[in-house]
């Protein structure tokens, strides 16, 4: 057959196959598929080094679908490149990720084809979309981590990285505040490495863009100081390919390229109109439109012989050819240069380099005692030095959240130094978390931080980072009313309680420096669970721990701090964050008065409640129902822990702009309030 027919038929076959999925599941978006299935093809087939074979190899292609919805066109490519499935260990299953049976069973239970793309779920996709805009700038991350990697790695004559990055987008991402952030910083860094293509169909749900969105796009891009492309025909493959071509000549700038499309390209009574985006065709429709492809009217799910050896041939030989020439580089690489190659190997496995904990710091007993935030510092500048591949930044609070590496030789991550480990991203905390799962997709251990006040600005990319299961870290400092004068737009209140109910999120809030240091100790081993820590700004007492129990307690969530003498407690006390040592002060006032308390440090839930019932239990004896819980946060949820009758210390309202001290006399975070509460509680005023 001739060759430009085989490129028809299979980017026939990426058509229909997305055609009959969506039909069959009766839900699904089968219009954008339908434009989009030459350009996909061409990304693959003919440009992305990408080897189906090894799905992870390090210094592969990436591909980003940050319209989501459109995720036929992925399973529908990741099925016929034959890409292999991968497990939570990186090895190779001997199984295709994606089953003609799976995209049968789109939509459907347990099937690798789901209605969105997901990284934990299906091998082959490099980020999880589906909420416009995260994709792209999801995608900025990839970027700035491939630049950080080939700084750091590569030596005269191994080009060990270098790799580009392809985000797909529509007018959906384009409209999205998280793109211009991440599209800024993009231009800002120069990052040559990063090509998004707009799917520029002017159709969104509610219908054309004249209703939503008439600015000139184009124009914009040139003002983030990228270099700008536009394809006038989405069915045009060649010069598709040919600005592909220039995208990767072009040096210092990323690249944007508008692809005019038509959404439900083939569809008599569909193609042009919102309805193709997120019906199905229905049966008629479907017939019509493979007519006008020449497909057969009947035939469902068809993969037409040669098709797979067409894929094969394409993405399937320069991948493999790629990657071999790779593998034998690297392994003169190792040899050269042991060391480097090492720090390789365990990177990608997420693994730590040996003494990764060395020098990590202790804090003597002191009443005064330090800040969470200073704390901080002094832990992530050790593990940066410990762990090359560990930094990140802040979005312009750096001095504040003292995230910046300080020690001799960090340096700054710009445009002509791609390997400083400060990360300035700006004040654009959607796009820095965003940024950071980016970077933890490829394998770096990243943070990013800001006031705990603004998580919420962050909250999309946290949620993100759970369900695909990345170790991002997220450091958040300002975490209740420290800073007093700032008012309540600063004094996070429902954060805690928002950031606690994320499914597999660590939310951490430690209660003195060596609390810190044990978080971060928890954090940096974890592999497969972000975290987000949140941290105070006003100096917390380090707690004697002579006299009081080991911080190492913190691993389990919440220990015993501090008990009544026999360890038989009538009354406890619970407390996260700078309210812990209010607690101990309440407890020492308690037991002063013959009251057996006992105070119980509580920096995670999440942590807490996956600990054997035989544990929690010995923490919180079910028997003990007088309980108090003293925490600079909403109430909600405290009840779990201190049952129908206990007492929750915490806010119920907005905080205000006051003096620290001030704040905490109104709102009944004094040593006296605690103790009083817990008198109450047991019927003693
Ligand atoms: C953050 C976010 N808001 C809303 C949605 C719901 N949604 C899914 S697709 C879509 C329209 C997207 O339009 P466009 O990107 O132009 O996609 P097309 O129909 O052209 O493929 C919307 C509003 C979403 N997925 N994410
Ligand atoms: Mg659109």
């Amino acid at each position: 057959m001739a060759d430009e027919k085989m490129v028809q038929l299979a980017i026939n076959t990426i058509r229909t196959l997305s055609i009959d999925a969506v039909q069959q599941a009766k839900s699904g978006h089968p219009g954008t598929p339908m434009a989009l299935a030459p350009l996909v093809y061409t990304i693959w087939n003919r440009v992305m080094r990408f080897d189906p074979q090894d799905p992870i190899w390090p210094n592969r292609d990436r591909f980003v679908l940050s319209n989501g919805h459109a995720s036929m066109l992925l399973w529908s490519v990741l099925h016929l490149t034959k890409t292999q499935a991968v497990d939570a260990d990186y090895e190779t299953l001997g199984h295709p990720s994606v089953s003609l049976d799976d995209i049968r069973h789109f939509r459907q239970l347990e099937s690798r084809a789901p209605g969105h793309p997901e990284y934990h779920w299906v091998s082959g996709v490099e980020t999880t979309t589906g909420p416009l805009g995260q994709g792209v700038a999801t995608s900025v991350g990839m970027g700035i981590a491939e630049k950080w990697l080939a700084n750091r790695y590569n030596r005269p004559g191994f080009e060990i990285f270098d790799y580009n990055i392809y985000a797909i987008c529509g007018d959906g991402c384009m409209m999205e505040g998280i793109a211009s952030e991440a599209a800024s910083l993009a231009g800002h860094l120069g990052l040559d490495n990063l090509c998004w293509i707009y799917d520029n169909n002017r159709i969104t749900i509610e219908g054309s863009t004249r209703i939503t969105f008439t600015e000139d796009v184009e124009t914009r891009f040139l003002a983030y100081g990228w270099n700008v492309l536009r394809v006038g025909d989405a069915n045009d493959i060649e010069r598709i390919e040919h600005a592909l071509d220039i995208f990767r000549k072009t040096k210092e700038r990323p690249t944007f390229i508008v692809l005019d499309s038509h959404i439900g390209y083939g569809s008599p009574h569909k193609q042009d109109t919102a309805a193709a985006h997120g019906e199905p065709l229905g049966d008629d429709e479907v017939r019509l439109t493979k007519r006008s492809y020449g497909w057969p009217e009947d035939a469902k799910f068809l993969v037409p012989d040669g098709v797979y050896e067409h894929f094969a041939a394409g993405v399937g030989a320069r991948g493999a050819k790629a990657r071999q020439q790779w593998t034998e580089l690297f392994a003169a690489y190792r040899a050269k240069y042991p060391e480097v190659a090492t720090e390789i190997q365990q990177m990608q496995r997420r693994e730590l380099p040996s003494g990764w904990d060395r020098n990590l710091p202790v804090f003597p007993a002191d009443p005064k005692g330090i800040a969470g935030r200073d704390a901080s510092a002094k832990v992530l500048n050790v593990l940066a030095q410990n762990i090359p591949w560990f930094f990140g930044g802040s979005a312009d609070l750096g001095p504040s959240n003292k995230t910046t590496l300080t020690y001799e030789g960090a340096g700054d991550f710009q445009a002509d130094s791609p390997g400083g480990k400060n990360l300035h991203f700006g004040i654009r905390e959607h796009a820095m978390a965003a940024t950071v799962n980016g970077m933890s997709l490829s394998k770096l251990r990243p943070y990013g931080a800001t006031f705990f006040i603004f998580s919420d600005y962050a909250r999309p990319a946290i949620r993100l980072s759970a369900l695909m299961e990345l170790p991002t870290i997220f450091v958040f400092t300002h975490d209740a009313m420290g800073d007093g004068e700032d008012g309540p737009t600063h004094q996070p209140v429902e954060q805690l309680a928002s950031l606690r109910a994320i499914p597999g999120l660590v939310t951490l809030r430690p209660g003195d420096a060596n609390e810190v240091v044990e978080a971060y100790r928890y954090i940096v081993q974890l592999r497969h669970e972000p975290a987000v820590l949140a941290l105070s700004r006003q100096p917390l007492p380090t707690i004697d721990r002579s006299k009081y129990a080991s911080a190492s307690g913190l691993a389990r969530g919440a220990y015993v701090l501090g008990d009544a003498p026999g360890g038989n407690p009538e009354v406890i006390l619970i407390a996260s964050g700078s309210e812990v040592s209010l607690a101990v002060e309440a407890h020492e006032q308690l037991l002063a008065e013959d009251i057996r308390s006992r105070v119980v440090s509580m920096p995670s839930w999440d942590i807490f409640d996956h600990q054997t019932q035989e544990y929690r239990d010995s923490v919180l004896p079910p028997k003990v129902t007088a309980r108090v819980a003293v925490e600079q946060a909403s109430t909600f949820g405290w009840e779990r822990y201190v049952g129908t009758t206990g007492r929750i210390i915490g806010m119920k309202t907005f905080g205000a702009s006051a003096p620290l001290k001030e704040l905490q006399r109104k709102f009944g975070f004094e040593p006296d309030h605690v103790a009083a509460a817990a008198k109450e509680q047991l019927g003693k005023k």
